[in-house]
């Protein structure tokens, strides 16, 4: 049986979050959390760049009861490589109750991609970012596209916002949904209408096909919690120009966090300075997530 060890200094994440002020509308959606292992179960990948606590889905299931929210979209994380077992596991265990995006490679087989389909996955995740991953030539994901272009599948992206103008064009051409996790990691230090943003938001308005997660608060604020005050002018702005390519998610177990653990409870609570009306928070939190993740194929 493999033993896992999670590396020095790994944050866990908070075992007794508090239940937060806001309430969510009914059915809403966390469109992006991880689970990982436990690891005597699905070891962990032996290309991963970091070994993390384990997060199972007992753990994510209970964080979903306790925070309000009806489903959730599990996202494949790095440290599984591209073996989904752990994700499969868990969405037949959640039900109709979540969605998944899987890593794949160009070579997965018609059986396994059909496999992921009924177990609910809809996407397939490209990681860019250098510190979890190596990239690939765009040949690679283009061959990974033809692959689950015929099951109506979405591709998701995860890059640095210095990276974002190499891989504008890209992504510009992509035929599916293509969506952005973390708002593609801006610098919240810097303004919110300064020329790296503004590059972010150039993709979504000249590309009605790019979505984004404006998620990440916890990873992406300089000023911490638990207000997070400098990411929410970023996510605010998107949410308000975009409120219907808008989703937004925990981001449990929060894996690769070094400043702090955050409650996921003050996340939710977070909500309505990002999307400032009950409108906006319905599309956010409920019909943009059903609408690409419970309505499609
Ligand atoms: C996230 C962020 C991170 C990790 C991963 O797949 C992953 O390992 O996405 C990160 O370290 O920034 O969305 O979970």
């Amino acid at each position: 049986m493999a033993q896992f060890t999670m590396d020095p200094g790994w944050l866990v994440y908070d075992p007794s979050p508090s239940p937060p002020s806001f309430v969510l509308p009914p059915g809403a959606v966390d469109s992006h959390c991880h689970v990982f292992g436990p690891g005597e179960l699905f070891p962990y990948a032996p290309e991963r760049k970091y070994t993390p606590c384990d997060a199972g889905k007992d753990a994510l299931f209970e964080l979903r009861d306790l925070l309000g929210f009806e489903r959730n979209v599990i996202v494949q994380a790095t440290c599984h490589g591209t073996d989904n077992a752990a994700l499969v596991d868990a969405l037949r265990a959640a039900g109709d109750r979540a969605r998944g995006v899987a890593s794949l490679e160009p070579g997965v087989s018609d059986g396994e991609l059909s496999e992921l389909h009924e177990a609910g996955v809809r996407g397939v995740r490209f990681n860019y970012v250098r510190r979890l991953v190596d990239p690939q030539p765009d040949a690679y994901y283009h061959r990974v596209i033809e692959r689950i272009a015929p099951l109506g599948w979405h591709v998701v992206v995860y890059f640095e916002a210095a990276d974002l103008a190499e891989r504008y064009d890209f992504f510009a051409s992509l035929p599916t949904t293509v969506l952005v996790d973390h708002l593609g990691r801006p610098d919240t230090s810097k303004p919110v209408d300064g020329p790296e943003f503004g590059l972010f938001l150039e993709l979504m308005e000249e590309n009605p096909n790019v979505v984004a997660k404006t998620t990440g608060a916890e990873r992406l604020s300089v000023l911490g919690p638990p207000g997070y005050d400098d990411f929410v002018p970023f996510a605010r702005r998107v949410v308000e120009s975009f409120p219907d390519r808008v989703l937004w998610g925990t981001d449990w177990p929060h894996p690769n966090m070094t400043s702090h653990m955050p409650d996921d409870g003050t996340l939710v609570d977070l909500l309505p300075r990002l999307a400032p009306t009950p409108e906006l928070q319905r599309r956010l939190l409920v019909d943009n997530p059903t609408r690409l993740y419970w309505t499609s194929r």
